[in-house]
Order: structure tokens, then C-alpha cells, then sequence
């Protein structure tokens, strides 16, 4: 008969307030400075795993479609150390659903690497610890230690692998923040988030500020969060995302994610601000543009970006939920 274990969880992408950029351990993805996010709703993976005796390789399918063999290194990294920790042999069959739309211009690597990370634990130990998920995910995808919790999240960079992990600040239903996406360019080319940082630590000479600032801003962020200060959390977020895109310009090669529309959108915030509406600006490692705004003011916001932007470029998300092990 055959011998399986199985899992399964659901987790939320998330989005950082205090950005994560650039590693100080490419192997174990122990980034070089603290960082923290909100947890958004409605965008999520779910990942079933089947381990078992009968298997003599790792398979990963998502959305159905099989992931070719020289893009499963890091998952396959995952499972590997997970196997280990857990004394185990068998392979697995990983069948992953991302329900984060490319449309809203969100990552789906957070999401997926840690519902992947929730999945393949569950199933070797039905007493599964969050850190030690959160420890995991890190595994497949820096980001992806904090989805692992909801609301606000916090990422210690820590020193080793025991050491780095993520942890609440506050749940989704302590704070008042929430996300419009300005989908600006969905087609743009652009330098993947692992290959952009790698290049920013080895050229920019800004990077020792990026990592103090950073740094320097996690106590100040925590504080805002835990006042659920909303101008205080803003100011931040907008300026650790500013400084973060500084030292790709200042990096030899110099890049940007920036694209025309990218400041167009950024102008519109600060103009918003200039007539009583305030929100702040975060953006990723792409074009698009996030606005942080409080719940009273949803609609304004929305309203005001919808005069240049049509209603498919715009993307509500609310604070989300931590990982779920059932549906
Ligand atoms: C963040 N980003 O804190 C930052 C801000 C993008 C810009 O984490 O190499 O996919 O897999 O650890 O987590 C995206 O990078 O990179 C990211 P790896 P990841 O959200």
C-alpha cells in the first residue's frame, strides 16, 4: 500500500511598508536589514502536497501547468531541508493555484513560496509551528517569511537560519490601512527583485546607507503601527520605498523600475495630498505603483486616480489574513 502525507494552505501576498532589498546570505536568503508589510485579502495561492514512498522526484504544477526542471531549484531546496528536518525520504507531487490576478501587478513568488512552505510542513508534522514556517518559506522566497502572518509583519533579518523569521505586529483587524494598485505597465520587461538587489549590494555606493536607513526605520514603523498612526506609517513607507529606488540609479550598471506612467501616478498622490486627501505611494520591484490610504478615504482615492487611469488599472486590497490550513 502506498505510504502518503499530505497538506495543504492557503497564504496572502503581502506588501512591504519597510522594504527588503538586498541579501546578506544568498543561500539561506537572510536579507541585510529588517523589514515590514501589510498582508493584503483577496490575493492568495493555495498549494496541495502529496509526498509519498512511490515518487522518485519533486513535481510542482501551477495553475495545472508543470514547472520545468531548471525552475525548481529553489523549491526543491525547500523540500530538501524540510525532509531533513523532519527525517524524511519520500518525494512530492505540489499542485499550486495562484489567485493573485497579473492584472492587479502584485508578486505571487510571497504568496506561493509560503502557502508551498505551509503545505509541505503540514504534512510532515501536523503540529506545525509558524516560525518554523515562516523560517522555511524564507527558504523559497525572502518576501514569502511574511505571508506566512496577517496584518502587519514584521521580518528580523536575524543572523543565521534559527534566527530569521517574521512575527506580527498587529492583526488585520487592528489596523487601518489599505492598498489601491496602479496597474501602470503590466507588459514592462523587467529586472527580477533577486537580480536587481545582488546588482544594487555589489555596485551601489549608496548601499551601507540603504541597509542603516532601513534598519533605523523598523522601531519608528513599529510604534506607528502599534498607534495605528496612519500619516506616521505613510511618511515611512513612502520614503524606505524612495530610498530603495535610489540606489538602483546609483548602481553600475544604474537601472529603474520607473516607467513614465510610474511618475505620473506618483504625482497624483502628492497632488491628492496638496488638496486634503492623504495618501502615500509605495512601490515594488516594477512600474506600479501602490497607494496606502485609510478606509474613510477608499473612494476618494479611487475616484481621483480613476480621472487618468481607467477602472482595470486600478486594484482595491484591504489588510489579509495569515496562512490557512484549510479552505
Ligand atoms: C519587499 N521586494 O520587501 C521587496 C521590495 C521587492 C521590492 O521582496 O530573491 O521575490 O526571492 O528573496 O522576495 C521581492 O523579492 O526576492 C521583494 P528573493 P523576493 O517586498
Amino acid at each position: 500500500m502506498k505510504n502518503e502525507k499530505k497538506g495543504f494552505a492557503r497564504a496572502h501576498t503581502n506588501i512591504a511598508l519597510i522594504k527588503y532589498w538586498g541579501k546578506a546570505n544568498n543561500e539561506l536568503i537572510l536579507p541585510a536589514n529588517d523589514s515590514i508589510s501589510l498582508t493584503l485579502d483577496k490575493f492568495y495561492s493555495d498549494t496541495y502536497v502529496t509526498f509519498s514512498d512511490d515518487l522518485t522526484e519533486n513535481s510542482f504544477f501551477l495553475n495545472q501547468i508543470p514547472m520545468p526542471k531548471k525552475s525548481m531549484k529553489r523549491i526543491n531546496h525547500l523540500i530538501d531541508f524540510t525532509k531533513r528536518q523532519y527525517n524524511y525520504s519520500g518525494f512530492a507531487k505540489i499542485q499550486s493555484y495562484n489567485h493573485v490576478p497579473t492584472s492587479a501587478g502584485l508578486a505571487s513568488s510571497a504568496s506561493g513560496m509560503a502557502a508551498l512552505a505551509g503545505a509541505v510542513v503540514s504534512a510532515l508534522d501536523s503540529t506545525a509551528d509558524l516560525t518554523n514556517i515562516s523560517r522555511i518559506a524564507r527558504l523559497g522566497s525572502g518576501s514569502a517569511s511574511r505571508s506566512i502572518f496577517g496584518g502587519v509583519v514584521h521580518w528580523h533579518r536575524g543572523h543565521d537560519h534559527e534566527s530569521s523569521f517574521a512575527e506580527q505586529i498587529v492583526s488585520e483587524k487592528e489596523i487601518d490601512l489599505n492598498m489601491i494598485t496602479v496597474v501602470v505597465d503590466r507588459h514592462q520587461k523587467k529586472v527580477k527583485s533577486t537580480h536587481g538587489m545582488a546588482q544594487t549590494v555589489a555596485t551601489s555606493p549608496f548601499y551601507s546607507t540603504w541597509v542603516d536607513e532601513a534598519n533605523r526605520a523598523i522601531p519608528e514603523m513599529i510604534t506607528a503601527v502599534q498607534n495605528n498612526d496612519f500619516t506616521k506609517i505613510g511618511e515611512l513607507a513612502e520614503h524606505s520605498a524612495a530610498m530603495m529606488h535610489a540606489t538602483t540609479l546609483s548602481a553600475n550598471p544604474a537601472f529603474t523600475y520607473f516607467a513614465p506612467e510610474t511618475i505620473k501616478a506618483v504625482r497624483l498622490v502628492h497632488q491628492m495630498r496638496s488638496t486634503g486627501i492623504e495618501c502615500y505611494f509605495t512601490i515594488d520591484a516594477g512600474p506600479n505603483v501602490k497607494v496606502l490610504c485609510r478606509t474613510q478615504d477608499i473612494t476618494r482615492v479611487h475616484n481621483f486616480l480613476a480621472h487618468e487611469f481607467n477602472e482595470q488599472q486600478l486594484v482595491v486590497a484591504r489588510p489579509g489574513s495569515g496562512i490557512k490550513f484549510t479552505k
